[in-house]
């Protein structure tokens, strides 16, 4: 088996929705010593989104892509249950969460378990969260770090309302702000005034330990 084959048959897995064989790939990656947020990456995401693609060009269906979610929930869970939590310091606090009116939340949670494998006390706030929320839990938690996550163009405009309601509440100065999610762009970032786009989870433990060594 070479790394190419188990990358692949990890993006079939799930294209398929083949939950044995997921856990197949996850067996043998351990075996052959895979990086599994690589294979997390670049074998299980990407063929949950390119099942995105066909079901955008109608030529799957919403039961399928629910599926298919299912296979890669446990997929996360189980190489999240792997990734190495012993270095852990607290080297910051961060609160993450998707935007109000939208539940998707599998990107959300891999970014959330990397930044946390990486010494960040993480604050998941879960799904469908209002940018009140946000805002209350960056305050309780005295949060560093606020992660938003928004996968529908129509969801979006949350992230704008996180922003605005940081500043209204005085704590815009005191944390910095990641936004992610397929249709987020880094001009969107930008035009929000967003101090980050991530575009996956490697970037955004880059963005978040570059400012720790800045401080
Ligand atoms: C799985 C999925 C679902 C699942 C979600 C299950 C779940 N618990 O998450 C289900 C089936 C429930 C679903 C429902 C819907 N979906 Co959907 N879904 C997807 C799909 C196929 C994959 C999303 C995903 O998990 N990707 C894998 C992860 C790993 O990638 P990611 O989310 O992009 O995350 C990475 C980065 O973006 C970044 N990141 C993500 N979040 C964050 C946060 C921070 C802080 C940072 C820094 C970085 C970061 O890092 C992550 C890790 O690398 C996408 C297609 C796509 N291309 O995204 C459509 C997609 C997003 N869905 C879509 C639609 C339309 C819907 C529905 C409206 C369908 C319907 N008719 O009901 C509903 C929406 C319901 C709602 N109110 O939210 C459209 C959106 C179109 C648009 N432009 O708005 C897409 C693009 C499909 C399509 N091509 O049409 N969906």
């Amino acid at each position: 088996m070479t790394k190419e084959t188990l990358f692949k048959d990890a993006f079939d897995s799930i294209v398929d929705c083949e939950e044995e064989k997921a856990m197949q790939v996850l067996k043998d990656a351990e075996e052959m010593g895979i990086d599994p947020v690589e294979l997390l990456t670049d074998g299980f995401s990407a063929g949950i989104k390119h099942l995105g693609d066909l079901f955008g060009r109608g030529e799957v269906f919403l039961p399928e892509l629910i599926f298919s979610t299912e296979v890669m929930k446990l997929v996360t869970t189980e190489i999240e249950s792997k990734l190495d939590m012993s270095q852990i310091k607290n080297k910051g606090v961060m609160v993450i969460g998707t935007v109000a009116g939208d539940v998707h939340d599998i990107g959300k949670g891999i970014v959330a378990s990397l930044v946390k494998t990486n010494g960040i006390e993480v604050h998941d706030l879960g799904r469908e969260v209002p940018a009140e929320v946000f805002v209350e839990k960056a305050k309780e938690f005295n949060a560093d770090f606020v992660g938003s996550s928004a996968l529908l163009t129509t969801t979006m405009t949350e992230q704008k309302r996180i922003e605005e309601l940081l500043v209204k509440e005085g704590i815009r100065d005191k944390v910095k702000t990641l936004v992610g999610g397929a249709p987020v762009t880094k001009r969107w970032a930008e035009k929000i005034g967003a101090d980050a786009y991530c575009e996956d989870a490697s970037d955004t433990v880059n963005f978040i330990l570059g400012w720790i060594g800045e401080r």
